[in-house]
């Protein structure tokens, strides 16, 4: 029988003033305001906002719902219970509404959030009032779609503000010596969380290691994923020295 050792080693990317900008650019949703249309705001009545890690059309949450038909020539706000990391947010008009709305703002506390602005293509008779009207500062402009349904418009927020998918090695396999195993982030700036010791791993409440893994029995439960990711046998003991022998 083959015995393979595994030693675990955590690489971090040291803090740097590369992830003070990184991190500055990735405000956290607290409020967000908006600006009916002139003579349209029941056209907003639940209309939603939401946000997404994933893209600008897919894997959205709603975020906050507007319940009652705002008032006209005046700003409403919505606070968020909680803050809330996005790199997609928008605004998601009801279904006949045509996208109608002035303005749209998004907020970190008392700073406006900014991005790149999308929305659906086009205007109604292609007038000109397509989703850049919602966002452009002017609450005299507004948002009129080229469709009565499904009408959105909101802000990217680039690519900087979320971290690449870590990087494992060595890939799945199965070895015949031991294995130095890294977990390293393309992320300037990124930290990769330990959570071996704690029963219940969290992103935020694990360690951060700054030296190869003390420990890896099956019952650390970080060591038993990653053997289960590798294809090794995650019932066995494995042997995890500090070091390869
Ligand atoms: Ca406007």
């Amino acid at each position: 029988m083959k015995i393979i050792t595994l030693a675990v080693l955590i690489i971090l990317t040291p803090l740097s003033a590369a992830l003070s900008a990184a991190a500055a650019q990735c405000p956290a949703l607290t409020r967000i305001r908006f600006y009916p249309a002139e003579g349209q705001a029941a056209r907003m009545l639940y209309g939603r906002f939401t946000g997404s890690n994933e893209g600008a059309t897919t894997g959205f949450e709603t975020l906050a719902e507007i319940k009652e038909v705002p008032k006209e020539h005046q700003w409403t706000e919505l606070v968020l219970a909680a803050p809330v990391l996005y790199r997609f947010i928008k605004y998601e008009a009801p279904n006949g509404s045509w996208g109608n709305v002035a303005e749209v703002e998004f907020y970190a506390g008392d700073q406006q959030i900014r991005g790149i602005p999308f929305g659906t293509t086009g205007s109604r008779d292609n007038a000109g009032s397509d989703f850049s009207k919602a966002i452009d500062d002017d609450v005299s402009t507004f948002f009129d779609g080229a469709e009565p349904n499904n009408q959105y418009v909101g802000l990217d927020l680039g690519a900087s503000v979320q971290a690449s998918p870590p990087g494992f090695f060595p890939q799945p396999g199965t070895f015949s010596r031991a294995q130095a195993v890294s977990v390293t982030s393309a992320t300037p700036g990124s930290v990769i969380r330990d959570c071996a010791r704690r029963r219940h791993a969290h992103p935020k409440s694990g360690g951060v290691n700054h030296r190869p893994h003390p420990a890896g029995k099956e019952r650390n439960p970080g060591c038993r994923d990653l053997c289960r990711w590798l294809g090794l046998q995650p019932g066995r003991r494995w042997r995890l020295p500090h070091r390869q022998g």
